[in-house]
Formats: C-alpha cells, sequence, structure tokens
C-alpha cells in the first residue's frame, strides 16, 4: 500500500532564509530510498514529492521537501559503510592523514557525527585517541558499539554538542562524512561544530559536490535523505555564520565526487580553496544557465537507459539490477521499466539481502549468485562503485554476461578488464 510520508515543504531557504525559491525539477511523488520493505509484508510503502529547488539569494540547492527524519533514518535503516572495501580504504586512510596531523598533540578528542558503524572512528582509536561517535541509526550504532566504539544514538544538534562539550569537553577535531546534505535544520547543524570545537580545533567535512553531480549527470543522488546539494560557494556564508571559516578543499571520488573541506575558527583559505571557487564562478553555479542543460541531460540519459534496457529484453536477455543503492531508487522512479524488465537486483550487503527496493519492489539477492543465476545482463544501480563490481563479477562477464552503466554516461561492460 502506498503511503505519502510526513513531510513539510518550504518556502525559504535552509541557509540563509531568504525565499521564494526557484523550482529546478520536479521529480513527482517519489518513494523514501534506503527504506526497503519486506516482500509481501503490511508495511506501508512510503512517498513524498521530490522537488530540486535553488536560493537565487546564496544559491544554496536543496530540496523543497522535509521528510520526517524518523521516517528516513528508521531503525532498519540498511547503509553501512563497512561494506564498501573501497570506502572503508579511503576513510581509513583519511583517519590516518589526521592522525599523523595529531602526532605531536596528547589526549586528542574526536567526535564524529553519522559515525554510522564506526569505520572512520576505529583507527583514531587504535591510535590511543578519545573518540565519541554520534548516530542515529540503531543496526549501524549496534555494530559501532559491539566493535568497541563509545556511540550516541541521535542526530547530531547544537543542543546535543552542548551536552558532549559538558561531558567530555570540547573537541580536537569534529568530523562529519556525508551528513551534512542530510540535515533539515543546517544552521543547527553547524552551530553545533562551532560549541563542541576547542579553540584551534577542527572540523573535517566530506560532501557530495553539485558540480560533479550536474557535470556527472547524477540525477540519482538526488533523494528525500540528501537535503542539501552543495557548492562552496553557498558552503561558506553558512560557516561564517556560526563564527567558522572554511580554510580548505579538496575533491575526492567518493559517492561520485565529493569535497573534503576543512573548517576552523580561524585561518585563511587554501590556493586550492581559492581555485576551486573560482572555477564555480566561472561555471555560474548560481544560474539557470548551469541547470538548464543538466535537465535535459537527465531526460537523454533515462531513455537512453529504457531503451538499452528494452532492447536487450526484445533480445529474450533475462536482465537484472545489481547494487540496491539509495540513489537506485531514484533511477528506477524516473527510468519507470515496465513491470518485470528486471527480475531482481543483486547486493553484496547481508543487511539488505531479502527484502525489496522501495518503488520498484525489486527483491534483493546475495550478490554471489549473479554468477549462478540465469542472469544475461545486469542494470548497474551502484555506478559509484563500477570498478570494484565489474572486479568482483568477472566470472559473469568472462561467462558472457554484460553491465550496462548507467552514470555518467550509458556504456555497455561485456568483458572483464584486462
Ligand atoms: O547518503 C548516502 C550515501 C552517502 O551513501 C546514504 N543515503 C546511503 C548511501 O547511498 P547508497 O545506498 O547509494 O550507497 P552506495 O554505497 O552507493 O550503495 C551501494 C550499494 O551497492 C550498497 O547496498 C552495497 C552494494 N554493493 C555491492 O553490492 N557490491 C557495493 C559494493 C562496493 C559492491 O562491491
Amino acid at each position: 500500500m502506498i503511503t505519502t510520508a510526513p513531510h513539510r515543504s518550504i518556502t525559504a531557504c535552509r541557509s540563509c532564509g531568504a525565499g521564494p525559491l526557484e523550482t529546478l525539477m520536479a521529480f513527482g511523488q517519489s518513494p523514501l530510498a534506503d527504506r526497503l520493505t519486506v516482500p509481501g509484508g503490511s508495511e506501508p510503502e512510503y512517498r513524498a514529492p521530490l522537488t530540486l529547488c535553488h536560493c537565487p539569494a546564496c544559491s544554496l540547492c536543496q530540496l523543497r521537501e522535509t521528510v520526517e527524519p524518523d521516517i528516513l533514518f528508521h531503525s532498519a535503516y540498511p547503509y553501512f559503510s563497512s561494506v564498501s572495501p573501497a570506502l572503508v580504504a579511503h576513510f581509513t586512510d583519511s583517519a590516518q592523514c589526521l592522525i599523523d596531523s595529531f602526532s605531536q598533540a596528547s589526549d586528542v578528542f574526536v567526535v564524529e557525527a553519522a559515525s554510522n558503524d564506526g569505520t572512520m572512528l576505529a583507527p583514531f582509536q587504535a591510535a590511543g585517541h578519545r573518540v565519541l561517535g554520534i548516530d542515529p541509526a540503531a543496526a549501524p550504532v549496534a555494530e559501532a558499539r559491539r566493535k568497541g566504539i563509545p556511540t550516541d544514538q541521535v542526530f547530531f544538534t547544537a543542543g546535543h554538542a552542548r551536552h558532549i562539550r559538558d561531558r567530555h569537553g570540547p573537541a580536537d577535531l569534529f568530523i562529519a562524512n556525508n551528513v551534512l546534505a542530510h540535515v533539515a535544520d543546517v544552521n543547527d547543524f553547524v552551530a553545533g561544530i562551532a560549541i563542541l570545537l576547542k579553540d584551534q580545533g577542527c572540523a573535517v567535512i566530506e560532501v557530495p559536490s553539485l558540480m560533479a553531480l550536474v557535470d556527472d549527470c547524477a540525477f540519482d543522488t538526488i533523494y528525500h535523505q540528501h537535503l542539501l546539494y552543495l557548492s562552496l560557494t553557498a558552503l561558506a556564508p553558512l560557516f561564517s555564520r556560526h563564527g567558522l571559516v572554511l580554510t580548505d578543499a579538496e575533491k575526492v571520488w567518493v559517492h561520485g565526487g565529493s569535497f573534503r573541506l576543512r573548517i576552523a575558527r580561524h585561518g585563511a583559505p587554501s590556493a586550492r580553496l581559492l581555485d576551486l571557487m573560482a572555477e564555480e564562478a566561472r561555471r555560474d553555479m548560481g544560474t539557470r544557465a548551469f541547470f538548464d542543460p543538466f535537465l535535459q541531460r537527465i531526460r537523454t540519459l533515462c531513455d537512453e537507459t529504457r531503451a538499452a534496457v528494452t532492447d536487450l529484453a526484445n533480445q529474450g536477455m533475462r536482465i537484472a539490477a545489481y547494487g540496491a543503492a539509495a540513489k537506485g531508487t531514484t533511477l528506477l522512479h524516473m527510468l519507470d521499466l515496465p513491470a518485470g524488465a528486471l527480475r531482481h537486483v543483486y547486493d553484496k550487503s547481508p543487511w539488505k539481502a531479502g527484502k525489496a527496493m522501495p518503488g520498484s519492489g525489486l527483491v534483493i539477492r546475495p550478490a554471489p549468485e549473479l554468477s549462478r543465476d540465469d542472469v544475461d545482463a545486469v542494470l548497474l544501480l551502484a555506478w559509484n562503485f563500477a570498478d570494484e563490481i565489474l572486479s568482483e563479477n568477472r566470472r559473469f562477464l568472462e561467462a558472457g554476461g554484460q553491465f550496462l552503466i548507467p552514470v555518467p554516461k550509458l556504456r555497455h561492460v561485456r568483458r572483464p578488464a584486462p
């Protein structure tokens, strides 16, 4: 049974409060990504309007709708950072660089918001530093605690930052990877960073890049959990409003292209930050001229991908999907393939097996079964891990199987990499 999820629609910018917001694209009543369902279960399938907007005043790209966070980050929220070895390596490497930068300091206190299953905090703890995770999702928090990572099962807010500071003292380092874009009250979140940090402390935050999203046509990363679509141009005034300064930004590959930001109470912008902001200014990211070609590319990509799947089906091929990613929900919603065009979806995450993707209802099967099942082609929904997934499925390719990879541009992979 399809149910409209409780949600609010905003009229003023989530960051600067200006209005009205300019609508860029309406995706319609879209399923809630990552809210997997139980096949044949009685749970309602939630949908909500999904509308991408833009603030003419501070140029922040954002969703018009805020779905109730307890619905989005529900008790069975199935995302675990540790599922992808490449992602674990990325966060471990990042942690090690930060640990090295604290090598002369003692009693370093590290707090991470959206700490998930503790993947990022574990190296700090192993290096002898005090750590504290913050995450609202029950299953990843249980996994973090099982690994000995102290974790508060709450959303990070200014109020909780005050509670942490009163209980543990100020933090030397605050980490927040892939969470800032999920926060409805982003001013409260940033105010929390300002409350929590020592005077010489710093925050290291990874956020998906709006420019990478547009350049790679990664429209499927637009879903209800992602309330903000971030540019450096829009981020700088957000931090300065709370007495913080954006001092550095570095492009990183994760989640289709992100920034690793460095924020502190004091400091001058690095040369690469200035270069990146100049690039954004050159691209006129605050204007419709920047978005209009992207909106057209979405339609073209969907038409081409839909035609490719239909063509394979017309050849009698048995087609499935691969990677029950949150982004896959938006992609399948926009493709609107005929029922039965895809048989099911493969995924290596043990927490997802046996459930079904929202919207499409595709049942999730363990990834290793791909090479045993009668499937001729798979549509890769987790395209951000294409290299890793193609490498893990060499046998399927060697046996004549093929991958359709829709983003950033539709391509067929019919043989394993040399
Ligand atoms: O904001 C979010 C972003 C940062 O990460 C969260 N809402 C959830 C998540 O988005 P996502 O679900 O699109 O995440 P991924 O990591 O892009 O999804 C990948 C899916 O593919 C996972 O369910 C795991 C699966 N997978 C697989 O089956 N084989 C992943 C790899 C690397 C693999 O080899």
